[in-house]
């Protein structure tokens, strides 16, 4: 089933998600419904939150070297933790709860990071490039943060600007 995206600046965003603490078929669905919905609206990652639902969850689906977007390598993120950020990168950003806006962030270039799959099973890794972009640009959703709010003060000004002109055309 796709599921409707919670789009800025609704406060639903800024919530706070806690830990998944059952790992059973409820999971599961709201997973593969995660995962259609993502595909549906052209996404390479999606957190939970984004579709109403404040756990601590989130996919990650990017392209391979033919570009080809194939469900073997989504990445299916259950109760993550950053545990070492090295280096930093600037990489040019967008979200589907802020449709059609991109623009420059700065994160840490590589991360560790440990979840559990869709069964519980435990993963630990190591991830860089986009990956580690796409992992902490997602995990922030997760604390109810959102990419604009690394934008300098009068990006963020003018992002807000233009933001309320656009919602009010209702585009
Ligand atoms: C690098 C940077 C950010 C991420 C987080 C995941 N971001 C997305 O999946 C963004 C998807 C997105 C898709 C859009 O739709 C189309 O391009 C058709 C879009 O544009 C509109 O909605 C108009 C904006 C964002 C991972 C890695
Ligand atoms: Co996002």
């Amino acid at each position: 089933m796709i599921l409707d995206i919670v789009v800025y600046p609704d406060k639903m965003l800024r919530s706070k998600s806690t830990n998944v603490l059952e790992f059973d078929e409820k999971l599961h669905n709201l997973l593969d419904d995660m995962y259609e919905t993502m595909i549906a609206k052209e996404g390479i990652g999606l957190a939970a939150i984004q579709v109403g639902i404040a756990k601590n969850i989130l996919i990650i689906n990017l392209a391979n070297e033919d570009e080809k977007q194939e469900k073997e390598d989504l990445l299916e993120v259950i109760n993550p933790k950053i545990t070492h950020l090295e280096g930093s990168e600037i990489y040019q950003e967008g979200c589907l709860s802020v449709p059609g806006y991109y623009d420059d962030v700065k994160r840490a270039k590589n991360i560790t990071v440990e979840y559990f799959d869709r069964y519980g099973q435990k993963i630990i890794k190591d991830l860089d490039g986009l990956l580690s972009i796409a992992m902490q640009h997602e995990m922030d959703h997760l604390m109810g943060h959102l990419f604009i709010e690394k934008l300098s003060y009068l990006k963020r000004k003018k992002f807000e600007k233009e933001w309320k002109k656009k919602l009010k055309a209702g585009k």
